[in-house]
């Protein structure tokens, strides 16, 4: 495998005090443009197979869609179908990122990819972490990295992030006790964490983060290692084992 450098200190100075701060932080893509295309074309093989495959496999996801009611939208964990990705996972710029806002060893707990097709819904107020909180890993022990395979913006559905609030007790939706009430941030903005392709996001465990429905003619494709660290050996294998993960 080929060894990359890792991120410039300058870097992840800033992006781990951003990150400490605002609960996520944005960091300009440290790939070759050749290696974002890459991604691109196994995106598309990955997307051509959706039609063909298992509909009872519960490693890909559906969600509702303008048109068409619902769509195959989610590869969960994606590195199960794509050499590439699995690659990808141990890419010691994506490693330096997450040891350096984890401050240890990562490993992989958790990888996905979001496909968001032209006219799929957006995803409703929530932080991440009550959905892992069974795990029993404290908040500040993962990190999520986006990494955008597609530029993201308004219109195409990305992130929106309410900065700050990662350490802020949020009352939880009514209707999913998962899921965040929307009025805990009724007369707060949220930042659009816009991305050019190739870009990362990363994003804390309980930052509250929602997004918009894909508006765009294009897909808005994205791919998420989630890691923790090495003292959670272990922990991937429980998250995947579990039927309602
Ligand atoms: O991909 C998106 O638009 C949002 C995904 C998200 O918020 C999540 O899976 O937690």
């Amino acid at each position: 495998m080929t060894r990359h450098p890792i991120v410039d200190e300058g870097i992840l100075e800033r992006l781990e005090r951003e990150y400490r701060a605002d609960g996520y932080a944005v960091v300009a893509s440290p790939f070759d443009p050749a290696e974002v295309a890459a991604w691109q074309v196994e995106c598309d093989r990955l997307a051509g197979l959706l039609d063909e495959a298992d509909p009872s496999d519960p490693r890909i996801q559906s969600r509702g869609h303008r048109a068409r009611g619902v769509v195959r939208d989610r590869y969960d964990p994606v590195t199960d179908f794509s050499p590439l990705f699995r690659g990808l996972e141990e890419d010691s710029r994506l490693l330096s990122i997450a040891a350096r806002v984890l401050g240890a060893i990562p490993i992989l707990l958790k990888d996905r990819l979001i496909l968001k097709s032209a006219g799929t819904h957006g995803y409703g107020l929530h932080m991440d972490w009550p959905y892992w909180e069974w795990l029993g890993i404290p908040p500040d022990e993962i990190v999520t990295l986006m990494l955008s395979v597609d530029a993201t913006d308004a219109k195409n559905g990305a992130i929106e992030v309410f900065a700050g609030l990662h350490r802020t007790p949020l009352p939880a939706a009514a209707d999913d006790p998962r899921d965040l009430d929307p009025k805990a941030v009724e007369g707060l903005q949220p930042r659009l964490a816009t991305t050019r392709a190739g870009d990362i996001l990363l994003l804390h465990p309980t930052a509250p983060h929602r997004s918009g429905p894909n508006l765009s003619g294009g897909s808005r494709r994205i791919v998420t290692f989630i890691y923790t660290i090495d003292r959670h050996a272990g922990a991937r294998e429980r998250y995947y084992s579990n039927p309602s993960s």
